[in-house]
């Protein structure tokens, strides 16, 4: 059996507060309507800071560094289809004001407020790392 595994990068985006930058996946999407911390796929031959820098501007319209970018965890969950691992990067400095360029609403959560909201089943243990850490 091959097992296809997806790459994908996540970040928390924290502000000055400690409140953490979700985004709600859109109507039609796959997990629509649940909130999931910004991020995307690493395409090909990509470094993952790169891919999620790439992402964050696509994404929020902002922008950020490599050296603002600290590994903290990881994720790794099993679809039927294709096994999702994804790092989680925290981010504290960013310019610009993110907003949701491909129609996603955006909200600033506390971490353990976090618990109340629905949110894909990779992104729902890194919380835990979260409360910790914030
Ligand atoms: N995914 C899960 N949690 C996240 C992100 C950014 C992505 N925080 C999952 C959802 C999809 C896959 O990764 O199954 C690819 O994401 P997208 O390209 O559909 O956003
Ligand atoms: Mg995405």
């Amino acid at each position: 059996m091959t097992e296809t595994i997806l790459l994908v990068v996540a970040c928390a985006l924290v502000d000055v507060d400690g409140r953490v930058l979700l985004a709600q996946r859109p109507e039609g999407k796959k997990l629509a309507g649940m909130w999931e911390f910004p991020g995307g796929k690493v395409e090909g031959g990509e470094r993952p800071e790169a891919a999620l820098i790439r992402e964050l501007d696509e994404e929020l319209g902002i922008t950020t560094w490599e050296s603002c970018l600290a590994p903290l965890t990881f994720a790794s969950h099993a679809y039927d289809d294709f096994h999702l691992l994804m790092p989680l990067f925290v981010c504290r400095r960013f310019e610009g004001r993110p907003e949701g360029r491909e129609g996603q609403a955006l909200k600033w959560v506390r971490p353990r407020d976090m618990r109340d909201l629905p949110m894909p089943p990779a992104d729902e243990p890194l919380v835990a790392t979260l409360i910790d850490l914030i």
